[in-house]
């Protein structure tokens, strides 16, 4: 019988993903190749490139120590093709295959390039989720809204996960009330695992420092894990140690303490080194067993079988023209404070500049901190896109996109949320301690010195008064402004335009 290639991407690092369980052993090769074209599509964070590599390579000496063929390519290989699909057809050529067996990638682009290859390919639906594409489309099926809510429920009836019978353990579906404070610092709370590089993560440093010098991004420290094993460790330390407060301070920051209670483990689920199903058992088990509360142990498997499920669905329901939406208009060019340039702005300086050193930022970070400004300054959302693709160490597009596009720059016109996720400097101040230091000041609502949030929040609803003023959620916002005088509202208004002037003009703000 004639080979076949078995196409292994870099976060379909799974012993059972759908592509090795339709394959033959005997029979088939694997195809795992480190091509620039994934590399470089979004400028990458370094600690990405160097984390899929480096896990690539570990899951593939595995395979070969199960028995499998593996025909691994580095990007540094004399005869690496460039991309998938060329790497693909050389292999083709090689070993004689005509036929691919594949897994659905998680992203169009790439789908599309596969199915444009002169080869059979067989692509296998990833079914490392725990809702399938067939199972989300139904559910969204003659819905007006697609509210994730509702949907968590169908996936809490479907994993039997925290439930008592048909009822939501403890009576409720949602502990959010309980939820959502400030924090403060804390000298006993303990950082994530951090993982030594090992011989092979240093030769991919090396590799990456070579060919990615001008990526925005600090490359070392690097201390993720990088293989299942590790990543086991890090989920047991999250479990041991944060789980119990994760709800609590779900929506925290804080300058000196980067990841407070959160997991730290979104890639190592997006590239298949976690299964979502079995993360969430074990954060049962710690409730049942009374080491965690109710209030965190919902909270965080909402984040999973909740919205990462509800991200993915949306993300294929879409299709692939949702990351280039923009049902607002916005067009301003991201400022180079995105890429580390000089700002006043004490938020982003710490968030953007936690993101360059870790390529990690918690989700208020990134909803409430750069996201928030980017809609409130209506930023390109596509360039906003492209930037969380880039400097993450989590981001694929399925996850990322309904997030940004969707999520926070409501660029979809709503498909996923029912309001724009907008506030003033206020609520920064009350979740983290930037405001404390910075050279704005967050009381201040008009002048020079005010908080741009706070100028740019009125500006916001403001130019965009026809689209949301009916909203029920937003009709106390606009009664609000509408109650300020009419000389206060010019005032606002025209700082907040002397404000995005300078930003525009490249002056540091
Ligand atoms: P925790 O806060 O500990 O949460 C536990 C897990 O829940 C996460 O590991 C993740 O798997 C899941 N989760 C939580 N929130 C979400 C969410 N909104 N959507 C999907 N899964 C979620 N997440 C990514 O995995 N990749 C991305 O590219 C990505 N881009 C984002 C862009 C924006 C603008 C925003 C607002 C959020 C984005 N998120 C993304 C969601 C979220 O911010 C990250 O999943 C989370 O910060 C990862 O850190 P953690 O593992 O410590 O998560
Ligand atoms: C993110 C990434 C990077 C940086 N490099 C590679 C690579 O060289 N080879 C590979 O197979 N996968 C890589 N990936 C992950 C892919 O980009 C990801 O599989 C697609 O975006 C589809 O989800
Ligand atoms: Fe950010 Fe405004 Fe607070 Fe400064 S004052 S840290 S700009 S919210």
């Amino acid at each position: 019988m004639v080979t076949r290639l078995v196409l292994v991407l870099g976060d379909q690092l799974t012993p059972t993903v759908a592509a090795l369980s339709a394959a033959d052993r005997e029979r088939d090769v694997v195809v795992m190749a480190e091509v620039m074209e994934e590399a470089t599509y979004v400028p990458h964070h370094p600690k990405k490139i160097a984390l899929f590599f480096a896990a690539m390579r570990k899951f593939a000496a595995r395979l070969e120590a199960e028995g499998w063929r593996v025909l691994y390519t580095r990007l540094d290989d004399p005869g690496n093709a460039g991309s998938i699909p060329a790497e693909l057809l050389r292999r083709a050529e090689e070993t004689g295959a005509r036929e691919v067996i594949a897994t659905e990638p998680g992203e169009w682009r790439l789908i599309a390039r596969l199915q444009g290859l002169p080869l059979k390919v067989h692509m296998h639906e990833d079914d490392r989720f725990i809702a399938s594409r067939a199972e989300f489309e139904a559910w969204a099926e003659g819905r007006k809204q697609l509210r994730m809510e509702w949907f968590y429920r169908e996936m809490r009836r479907k994993t039997g996960l925290l439930m008592e019978g048909d009822e939501p353990a403890g009576g409720k579906w949602n502990y959010d009330h309980d939820n959502r404070k400030p924090a403060s610092h804390d000298l006993f709370r303990t950082p994530p695992l951090s993982f030594d590089p090992d011989p092979v993560v240093e030769e991919v440093l090396d590799l990456v420092e070579a060919r990615f010098p001008d990526n925005f991004g600090t490359l070392r420290p690097f201390r993720f894990a990088t293989d299942a094993e590790g990543a086991e460790r890090a989920l047991a330390h999250f479990l041991g140690h944060h789980l119990a407060d994760f709800g609590t301070y779900q929506d925290a920051m804080l300058r000196a303490d980067r990841y407070l209670n959160h997991a730290v483990i979104s890639a190592y689920l997006n590239m298949g080194l976690l299964d979502p199903l079995d993360v969430c058992r074990r954060a049962e088990a710690e409730w049942r067993a009374g080491r965690a509360p109710l209030n965190s142990v919902e909270g965080f498997i909402r984040q999973i079988i909740g919205w990462r499920e509800y991200v993915r669905g949306i993300y294929f329901l879409e299709g692939p023209d949702y990351p280039t939406r923009n049902a607002l208009g916005h067009d301003r060019r991201l400022p180079p404070l995105y890429w580390g340039a000089p700002t006043k702005m004490a938020c982003l300086f710490h968030a953007v500049g936690q993101t360059r050193e870790e390529a990690y930022a918690h989700h208020i970070q990134r909803l409430m901190v750069t996201g928030n400004f980017a809609l409130l300054a209506g930023l390109d959302p596509g360039e906003v896109h492209e930037w969380y693709l880039s400097v993450y160490w989590d981001a694929i597009e399925w996850v990322e996109a309904p997030n940004t596009v969707g999520m926070s720059q409501f660029a979809d016109g709503g498909v996923v949320g029912s309001k724009p996720y907008v506030s003033s400097g206020a609520y920064i101040d009350r979740m983290s301690d930037y405001c404390r230091g910075c050279a704005y000041d967050v009381k201040a609502k008009t002048g020079q010195g005010a908080c741009p949030f706070n100028l740019l929040y009125w500006h916001f609803l403001d130019r965009h008064r026809r689209r949301f003023e009916a909203n029920p959620r937003m009709a106390q916002m606009y009664r609000t402004w509408d109650r300020m005088d009419a000389e206060r509202r010019r005032t606002v208004l025209a700082d907040a335009d002397a404000f995005l002037d300078r930003m525009d003009a490249g002056e540091p703000v």
